[in-house]
């Protein structure tokens, strides 16, 4: 092979060498390119989430509003009715749902503080939800006591409790007391007792509020809930929801109790009840979960908003937002 040959050969291998490179590079580059417009495209879509998210609830703030207009107690038909209205809007690309829960149908824990002045009538009905939600009998102090540690400022457990120094100990992965009001119920969890089963049973009852002594809404509360009110059995629970809902397919047959005179009229009067006391319970609602889903393409974005509405006022307010779980 003359010089010039080999001179030829290496110059087409360089050549070659230097169109991959250039492919290489190009191939990259435009795998970059699309990698910045999918990026770009998912910010796009988030921002356009965050908006549906926010105006579902400001909208939903609005329609819990007007619901005062309309009557002064909250009965599970006002949630159907808001649920009629505002459950589920299509979007482009997508839709927004909602899903509205009344906080006052729920027993909140931390009613359980000692801040709370009627802390002792909150502690027996706490007993009696857990016996009503048939917790094994065995636990209900111990549950309760632990709890009240919990949230109590102290380091001085309760007969039953735990403080400090139990949960400093444990083996696995010590922490100390919270020793502050809840935030989430999902907290159960680290409290002393609260294993994932009793949870389970409890978790559809109880909630957490950012006050110390809120009352039972009568017209939302479950049965198990009425249950757990001071001299009502559960004979007499399922007659109040039977003269509450007539029945359960519908609520345009219901029939909420519009004043809690009504309501111990009923109780003492027609079931006979004695010693039937109104402390701790209420006919309307002021506190609301409000869960908005936004779908948009495979995107979702949940969000958890407590509303806060004031009884004579009838203003909402926002007193708390999370993303994801709550
Ligand atoms: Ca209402
Ligand atoms: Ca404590
Ligand atoms: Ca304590």
């Amino acid at each position: 092979m003359t010089n010039i040959n080999r001179q030829h050969g290496v110059a087409i291998i360089v050549a070659l060498l230097v169109v991959s490179l250039a492919t290489v590079l190009a191939v990259s580059l435009v795998k970059h390119l699309n990698y910045d417009i999918r990026r770009t495209e998912n910010i796009l879509r988030l921002d356009q989430a965050h908006l549906y998210n926010a105006n579902a609830v400001e909208f939903s703030m609005l329609l819990i509003e007007l619901d005062r207009k309309n009557n002064e107690y909250d009965g599970l038909d006002d949630i159907a009715l808001f649920h009629e209205q505002a459950s589920v809007f299509p979007v482009e690309g997508g839709m927004v749902s909602n899903k509205l829960t009344d906080l006052q149908s729920c027993f909140n824990l931390n009613n359980l503080s000692k801040t709370n002045t009627e802390l002792a009538a909150y502690r027996a009905q706490y007993i009696r939800l857990l016996e009503a939600l048939e917790v094994d009998n065995s636990v209900h102090v111990a549950l309760t006591d632990s709890l009240i540690d919990w949230l109590d400022q102290d380091d001085f457990p309760e007969p039953r409790g735990a403080e400090f120094d139990y949960y400093i100990g444990l083996e696995k992965q010590p922490y100390r007391t919270a020793n502050n009001l809840l935030v989430s119920p999902s907290e159960l969890r680290l409290v002393k007792g609260y294993t994932p089963d009793i949870i389970k049973l409890i978790k559809d009852e109880v909630c957490v509020l950012p006050a110390v002594r809120t009352a039972i809404n009568i017209n939302t509360a479950s049965n198990k809930m009425l249950e757990s009110i001071a001299n009502l059995e559960e004979r007499h629970s399922e007659q109040i929801i039977k003269r509450r809902d007539a029945g359960a397919e519908s609520t345009e047959d219901d029939d909420p109790f519009t004043s809690l005179n009504i309501f111990r009229e009923y109780v003492t009067g027609t079931l006979g009840v004695n010693n039937f006391s109104t402390n701790g319970l209420q006919t309307y609602s002021e506190y609301f979960l409000l869960q908005t889903n936004t779908q948009l393409g495979a995107g979702e974005m949940k969000l958890f908003s407590i509303i806060y509405r004031d009884q004579s006022s009838g203003k909402t307010e926002l007193i708390r937002q999370t993303g994801g779980a709550l």
